[in-house]
């Protein structure tokens, strides 16, 4: 198993602190999407997406959704659990993972893409260009707004964002929220129990990942 990975980006340091949270290490190569190496023969050919994180199996399947290689190595890596432990638990992760990555990191992509001058006519990832659009730019910071205050709402009532335990949930929700930093967006003073559930998540050992 080969993980395609890079410090930085925000998709594989979901699954570096997921790794970190399981104890794991993999196999790792590096895949310099500053200078652009998605975009070499030697990875394209194994990630047509041209994006990392991608997992290779032994098999010689390719994973390239970062939930996926998540869901994966839960299976095969079961303890410590982190998708949840009963049906109930794991329904509540689904959800909020989803929530996560629409309301969350696609709000901050949608925001990052669409106005900085480094993704001009890389608006989305991908083997093909697209414009940015500005009022999408305008539109990212507006929702990045909205996911905080859900987020709050969320943690008025729970430790962590999918109950009372620690999972998946939280990891993908501090890598949305701290990926929200590229475009200076920071807790507002008026979502005090995201900032009281970022500073404890941030201070694991894994969200050094
Ligand atoms: N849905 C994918 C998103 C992967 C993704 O967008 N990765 C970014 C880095 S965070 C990338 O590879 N970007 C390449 C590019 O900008 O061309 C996941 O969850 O893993």
């Amino acid at each position: 198993m080969k993980l395609y990975d890079m410090a930085g980006p925000p998709s594989p340091r979901r699954v570096r602190i997921f790794l970190a949270e399981k104890g794991l290490e993999l196999d790792r190569e590096e895949i310099n999407i500053r200078e652009k190496a998605q975009f070499n023969p030697e990875f394209s050919s194994i990630n047509p997406r041209l994006t990392i994180p991608a997992l290779q199996l032994d098999s010689g399947v390719v994973l390239t959704e970062s939930e996926a290689i998540q869901r994966y190595l839960e299976e095969l890596y079961p303890d410590p659990p982190l998708f949840g432990d009963t049906p109930e638990e794991r329904a509540i992760v689904t959800n909020r993972l989803r929530m996560i990555e629409v309301d969350g990191y696609m709000a901050v992509a949608e925001a990052v893409r669409n106005s900085i001058p480094n993704f001009e006519n890389r608006a989305l990832t991908g083997p093909r260009n697209f414009a940015q659009i500005e009022e999408l730019g305008k539109r990212g910071i507006e929702r990045i707004g909205y996911f905080f205050e859900d987020l709050d709402a969320i943690l008025a009532n729970s430790q962590y964002v999918a109950g009372d335990k620690y999972t998946v949930a939280d990891v993908n929700a501090l890598v949305a929220v701290d990926f929200a930093g590229m475009m200076k967006q920071a807790i507002p003073e008026n979502c005090p129990n995201l900032k009281r559930w970022h500073d404890e998540v941030s201070a694991r050992p894994s969200a050094k990942a």
